[in-house]
């Protein structure tokens, strides 16, 4: 039976690829056509990304990737390019983490309150919200001259297409978005001056997106017309998309630079006691809600080995595993450790301050991050199925994660449930899958997961050990 390709353009915050996917009837096969760095700048005026360099990696990656029926893009959420009247960028877009947005949510909340913020608009606080980081912009020369604001993945797109739209499930992080409509907020815009006519058009996943310019077709070496498919562009919807869950008793964590853990739901949560628990309703694929939180992820261990001088991974991972469990654990999910710098030192002063053991060799940080995160999957998971009423039988890791063997193993003995690890790059698949099916190549949601489920290597952890040790290892950190 016939297969089609399709190219995967999937931005992380530590690395971009272009992943050529072929769909068949009953096969789902990923290759890799380019890997590129991402690398943030600081530069005097702050925390930048460096997207013309991106774009670059994007191109090389499709001159690698050869004949292709269809390109999508993915990548990570909140921030965004500014454009001029003319359409051309203004500056390079500013990193999350930078520290612009210190101080904006108090400025915020005191035009619209948080409990009326979050009621409307379902989105968990976090100081880098695209709605904060508007409000922190709003008085720069930039923002002054700048008519359009396009997301990270709609950006490319534009640059590869001379299209501009929004895609929803993005937009849904922006906290602009009502998630009961799946439509702009008006009011909460309006309350706080932001122009929404700043944003291109929602477009949502499946919409045709354009077709590579004749210049990219050229550079690329590409013949046309090669259509751009508008596919779930925020990498956790996607990767959401491409769990390989049956039925919907399921929860999963998205692994990467963050951990998302969550569920995915047919309507948003927006009780009160679901906004103390800072739980986020951000938009899935087909109106679906992705109700999970951010928890500071494998970004810990990143910024250690950063520090440490980049030791061997497998190495560092195996002695951590030696390393007896649950001696101290901090909260994974602290916006305290959002900044870049000085990890390891950051996390002794955490254990420190709640008088638990100071980890001190490379091998006990490890462990030390690996229990925290376990512990922050079990709390997020447990809170979520209670804030939901929807009870889970099995915990999906997908994302750079699902490779960290104990990580893995921690979490399904943190939560006491089967974790089923795999896929490591579902977010590519997901976008794969989401084009297959704009072309008609697979059916709906639930046959995607099917053939991800068919095709892909999965590896499952039994719980082993009871979780009184993991209710025990909460206890030592402060409630939520
Ligand atoms: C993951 C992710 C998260 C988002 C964070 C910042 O890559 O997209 O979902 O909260 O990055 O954009």
């Amino acid at each position: 039976a016939a297969t089609r390709s399709y190219a995967a353009v999937d931005l992380g915050a530590s690395s971009g690829r272009v992943m050529v996917g072929r769909v068949g009837p009953d096969a789902l096969e990923l290759t890799e056509a380019h890997r590129f760095p991402n690398r943030p700048v600081r530069v005097p005026e702050g925390l930048r990304w460096d997207i013309l360099s991106l774009y670059a990696g994007v191109l090389d990656g499709l001159r690698a990737a050869g004949p292709v029926d269809s390109v999508g893009l993915d990548g990570w959420a909140v921030d965004h390019g500014l454009l001029d009247a003319d359409g051309a960028l203004l500056g390079n877009p500013v990193h999350y983490r930078d520290a612009r947005t210190e101080g904006v949510a108090e400025k915020v909340w005191a035009s619209v309150p948080p409990e009326e913020l979050y009621a409307a608009t379902g989105l968990q606080y976090a100081p880098f919200n695209t709605l904060y980081q508007l409000v922190a912009a709003r008085s720069s020369a930039v923002f002054a001259r700048a008519e359009r604001l396009l997301l990270i993945p709609d950006l490319p797109a534009y640059w590869l297409t001379g299209e501009q739209g929004t895609e929803l499930t993005n937009a849904s992080t922006t906290q602009l978005v009502d998630p009961r409509t799946r439509g702009w907020s008006y009011e909460v815009a309006s309350r706080l001056g932001i122009d929404l006519g700043l944003f291109a058009p929602l477009r949502r996943p499946g919409d045709p997106a354009g077709v590579l310019r004749p210049e990219v077709l050229k550079e690329t070496g590409l013949t046309g017309p090669v259509p751009v498919t508008t596919v779930a562009s925020h990498d956790t919807a996607s990767a959401v998309a491409a769990l390989p869950a049956t039925g919907e008793r399921f929860a999963y964590i998205c692994t990467g630079t963050w951990s998302l853990a969550g569920l995915e739901l047919p309507a948003p949560v927006l009780t009160e006691a679901s906004r103390a628990a800072n739980f986020a309703d951000e938009l899935g694929l087909d109106g679906t809600v992705r109700y999970l939180r951010n928890i500071m992820g494998l970004w810990l261990l990143q910024e250690c080995v950063r520090e440490w001088g980049d030791p061997d991974l497998p190495t560092l991972l195996a002695a951590a595993a030696e390393v007896p469990g649950l001696r101290s654990v901090v909260d994974a999910g602290d916006t305290a450790f959002l900044a870049p710098g000085r990890m390891p030192a950051r996390i002794a002063e955490a254990c420190r301050v709640s008088g638990q053991p100071v980890p001190d060799s490379p091998a006990e940080v490890t462990r030390c991050v690996l229990d925290s995160l376990a512990l922050a999957h079990r709390r997020a998971l447990s809170q979520a199925q209670r804030l939901a009423g929807h009870p889970v039988d099995v915990v999906h890791i997908v994302g750079g994660g699902a490779r960290n063997a104990l990580l893995c193993r921690l979490t399904a003995d943190a939560c006491g449930l089967p974790v089923v690890a795999g896929p490591a790059e579902a977010a590519a698949l997901g976008n794969v899958l989401v084009q297959a099916r704009a072309h008609g190549l697979v059916g709906d949601r639930a046959a995607m997961r099917r053939l991800v489920t068919r095709t892909q290597p999965l590896t499952r952890y039994e719980p082993r050990g009871g979780t009184v040790p993991w209710r025990d290892a909460e206890s030592r950190l402060t409630p939520p």
